[in-house]
């Protein structure tokens, strides 16, 4: 794609790091949609504005209309309502999903070929909620929160074991929530199992067990600290790489919300796992074997989101199918 067209529905906090970010990296044109139309239209014009001295285009546009949506290649949602200290992913639940199925329905009308991207929370449902009420294939809809979760627990050990972010690799799977999962049979530093650091004695296991709990609290911890809003910057950025693998068939290994039909026991539902984003959208998800500890954790992961899943489908009804 030339000129690919990128539709930021929500230009709330993550929204509008997207657009920036988006136009600082030439990745397209960003078309900002969101029912605070005037907020829309004046981040648009600010960030237009920006261009002049930043150097990219001034090919940025705010909106209220969802007609704008038509022609975008890639559409990432932000709408919705971000949770307040002492709140859980799980409480947006109501108010979410009526706002993700607006959307939904709207990206049906005007972008049924586009690859769309899910940030809003309660993460994993709210992909399901997206999917099925744009009636889009399962493998051009996608959620983020592994990428971020990952990128927590990158940070953590990082800091704990002196080496450089860069060469820590990790996944986090099963649902974006306290019982996430990161795979430390699957962590390395430049290839490097995690175990040798922990058998060397450069960090110790429980220091790891904490790692992972600060990693599962990642989103709270931020939340807490700002008061009002929840993070944006890692999540934007997290966005953005899976976006860019889908608009330069990048091939990227990425631990994505994606929808299975059977890969680690779980069917008919959107979870965290291994996945291949390229210009077919999510063009494999990779079933990798799981110790059976932490194939526990990751069932006890995903039956969270099994149940939140299985509550929009009774007030969707058929509707949502
Ligand atoms: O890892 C992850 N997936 C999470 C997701 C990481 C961080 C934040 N997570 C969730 O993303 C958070 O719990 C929220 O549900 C979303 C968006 O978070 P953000 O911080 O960007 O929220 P804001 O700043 O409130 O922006 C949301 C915007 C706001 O401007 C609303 O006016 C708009 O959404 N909005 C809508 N836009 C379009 N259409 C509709 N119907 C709509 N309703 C609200």
């Amino acid at each position: 794609m030339t000129h690919p067209k990128i539709a930021l529905v929500g230009a709330g906090q993550i929204g509008g790091t997207l657009a920036m970010l988006t136009a600082l990296k030439g990745l397209g044109t960003v078309t900002l949609i969101d029912v605070a139309a005037d907020m829309a239209t004046g981040k648009a014009l600010d960030l237009a504005q920006a261009g002049a001295v930043a150097g990219y285009g001034k090919n940025i546009a705010g909106t209220g209309d969802y007609a704008a949506l038509a022609g975008a290649d890639v559409v990432i949602v932000t709408a919705g309502i971000p949770r307040k200290p002492g709140m859980s992913r799980d409480d947006l639940l109501d108010i979410n999903c009526a706002i993700i199925k607006t959307v939904g329905e709207a990206i049906k009308t005007h972008a049924p070929d586009a690859f769309v991207i899910v940030i809003t929370n309660p993460l994993d449902v709210m992909v399901w909620v997206l999917q099925q009420s744009s009636g889009l294939p399962p493998h051009k809809v996608v959620g983020m929160a592994g990428i971020l979760d990952a990128s927590r627990f990158r940070l953590f050990l990082s800091q704990a074991l002196s080496v450089a972010m860069d060469d820590i690799h990790t996944l986090v799977l099963g649902g974006h929530g306290d019982a996430m999962v990161p795979l430390l049979d699957y962590t390395t530093v430049q290839g490097i199992p995690l175990q040798y650091f922990i058998d060397k004695g450069t960090i110790s296991q429980s220091m790891v067990d904490d790692i992972v709990a600060r990693t599962r609290a990642g989103g709270a911890e931020i939340v807490q600290l700002l008061k009002n809003g929840s993070a944006f910057y890692a999540p934007a950025v997290a966005a953005l790489e899976m976006a860019q693998a889908y608009l330069r068939d990048e091939k990227r290994l990425l631990p994505c919300a994606a929808y299975c039909r059977g890969e680690f026991g779980v069917t008919d539902l959107y979870a965290g796992v291994p996945v291949i984003i390229g210009a077919g959208g999510v063009e494999a998800i990779l079933d990798i074997p799981l110790t059976p500890d932490t194939r526990a954790a990751f069932e006890k992961s995903v039956a969270g989101v099994k149940s939140l899943t299985g509550i929009v489908q009774e007030r969707l009804g058929t509707a949502a199918k």
